[in-house]
């Protein structure tokens, strides 16, 4: 053993929803497991996205967990979309309720990770100094947790606070009666924007993709609501496995209706509010001229709001069918612009030139701000994994094993690098579902693919190559089977500059991908090559 090296049978990277979980289910069947995280408490995502507005898209009463009926009966949401500081207590409640907190290591952040080939177990290096053991290791480091901030010239110059929604300051900001600016109209932009314009003196929006938004029509939950899906909470759940989320799903296609049945289908959605929007007909995915119907709705819908044509025009989403980049749900977004104290800069017509101490400087003219707040998104679900220097068999390095984009099997293992799993990584559903729903799924998977490891004497486990390669064009040819494909989104990587452009998400039914996994480990995990304790491993 490395001299002090603190030693567990599980090391899981992350005390988010994913690694909180791992935890409770491993350390219940009695595995040594600590958890690291860099952040000073439980959360992960829901621990940094701290900014005005943070709210979650899917309701409350399905965005949590599911493995414990008491949990799930005891605590009472307070709204339909819960809010972050909601969210968080919930997480805090949970690791209070099962006394999560004593195998957990805080502000400790893992920076390298290297297989021993000799001793079949992983060897974690922390930026404190710490060096921990464990025959698995466990990728629960979310999805979307590594933020970006935009490489505009100049940037580093400016003089006022710089604040990316993704790693909000716990102790908040007061941003009232300056002039501010904001960078991204993605998700979190279009949830912040309009706190921001409450308090903001004035403030500069900066778009470079108008994107759809539906509203949310966020409100309080009613006692007997509550009580109502909590008595049937396990049909929910049970139905949530299968495809995700619950939402309406329609049995027609937007063309087997007349075009006055498909604009009243349009509204009432609307009229209720959230994604289910999107799923108003069974082809608004696949069929591009049908995807067409809804994006024309909403854009209608955005002229309705926002009187200024010029305005409306620039918030209108034209270059990427709807549902193909994340589907947004606002309070109030587009009603914004609207307010005098707000502006649009549409920077793919007025490009931002540079920044300097005081302010951005877009097409030859001076925008003074006090501060700015950059919603400007994530390394997607690859970030955080190749943030670590992980290294495999033969010193072998993920990053170079991933530099033409990620490949996986099931999305959980990745040949070359044994006993290392991720949770909701690239190759399974992750993002394009209700990620509790995945989250729980994997723990569950992986739980069980560790005890078969026990129970039949087995050292290491890892993708054989050719079951990884059939894989990696499983997971491309559902992605192109949808519109997904055509947007230069985050799920393939076009936000960051360089990243291979590969659909990482697997765009199949959770229920589908679940009855793949499952079918994995009852035929004894075909695909993985698996190691007998007393064998040396191959190279
Ligand atoms: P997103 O969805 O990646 O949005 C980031 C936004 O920032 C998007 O509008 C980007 O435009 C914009 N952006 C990024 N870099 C720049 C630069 N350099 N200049 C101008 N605009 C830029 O991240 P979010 O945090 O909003 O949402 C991520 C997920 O978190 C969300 O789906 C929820 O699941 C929670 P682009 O579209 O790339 O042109």
């Amino acid at each position: 053993m490395t001299q002090g090296a603190h030693r567990d049978d599980v090391v899981v990277i992350g005390a988010g929803f994913a690694g909180l979980y791992a935890l409770h289910t491993l350390r219940g069947l009695g595995y040594r497991v600590t958890v690291v995280d860099a952040a000073a408490d439980v959360g992960g995502v829901w621990y940094w996205n701290r900014y005005p507005g943070a709210r979650c898209d899917v309701e409350s009463l399905q965005y949590s967990y599911s493995f414990d009926e008491q949990l799930e009966q005891e605590w009472q949401w307070t709204e339909r979309y819960a809010g972050q500081p909601e969210i968080l207590r919930y997480i805090q409640h949970v690791a209070e309720r099962f006394d999560l907190r004593r195998s957990i290591r805080f502000n400790t952040r893992v920076v390298s990770a290297e297989f021993d080939e000799v001793r079949h177990l992983w060897r974690l290096r922390t930026q404190e100094g710490l060096d921990l053991e464990a025959s698995y290791c466990v990728m629960a480091t979310g999805a979307l947790s590594l933020p970006r901030l935009p490489d505009i010239p100049g940037i580093e110059s400016f003089q006022g606070p710089v604040h990316h929604t993704g790693a909000w300051p716990a102790q908040g900001v007061d941003l009232s009666g300056l002039r501010v600016g904001v960078i991204g109209t993605g998700s979190s932009g279009i949830q912040v924007i309009p706190q921001l314009a409450q308090h903001a003196a004035h403030l500069t929006v900066f778009q470079r993709t108008a994107n759809f938004s539906i509203p949310a029509w966020n409100r309080p939950l009613a006692p007997q609501d509550q009580a109502a899906f909590k008595s049937a909470y396990r049909e929910h759940r049970a139905r949530a496995r299968e495809i995700g989320t619950l939402y309406e799903f329609s049995d027609k296609g937007a063309f087997d209706v007349t075009p006055m049945e498909r604009e009243r289908e349009f509204e009432r959605r609307w009229d209720k509010g959230g994604v289910n929007f999107v799923h108003a007909f069974n082809d608004l995915s696949t069929n591009k001229a049908a995807n067409d119907t809804i994006a024309d709705f909403v854009r209608a819908r955005i002229r309705r709001i926002v009187k200024d044509p010029a305005v409306a025009q620039s918030l209108c989403p034209y270059d990427h069918p709807l549902g193909t980049k994340r589907i947004c749900v606002d309070t109030g977004y587009y009603e914004t612009f609207i307010r005098p104290n707000v502006r649009l800069v549409d920077v793919k017509k007025t490009p931002i030139d540079r920044f300097d101490s005081s302010g951005v400087w877009v097409a030859g003219q001076h925008v003074k701000i006090d501060a700015l707040v950059c919603a400007t998104g994530y390394d997607a679900l690859t970030g955080a994994v190749l943030a670590i220097d992980i290294r495999g068999r033969a010193g072998s390095r993920l990053r170079d094993k991933w530099a033409q984009g990620p490949r996986t099997l099931l999305g959980i293992m990745t040949a070359g690098f044994p006993n290392l799993f991720i949770i909701t990584g690239a190759g399974s559903p992750s993002v394009l579902v209700n990620m509790i729903v995945g989250i729980e799924h994997h723990v569950q998977w992986i739980t069980d693919c560790i005890e078969y490891m026990k129970a039949s004497g087995q050292s290491t486990i890892e993708p054989s190559v050719q079951a990884e390669d059939r894989w990696v064009e499983h997971v491309n040819a559902a992605a192109n089977r949808t519109l997904l494909p055509l947007a230069n989104s985050w799920f393939l990587g076009a936000n960051i500059p360089g990243k291979p452009r590969v659909f990482m998400p697997y765009a199949a039914k959770i229920g589908v991908y679940r009855r793949e996994c499952q079918a994995v480990a009852d035929k004894g995990y075909e695909g993985f090559v698996l190691v007998p304790k007393t064998q040396p491993l191959q190279a």
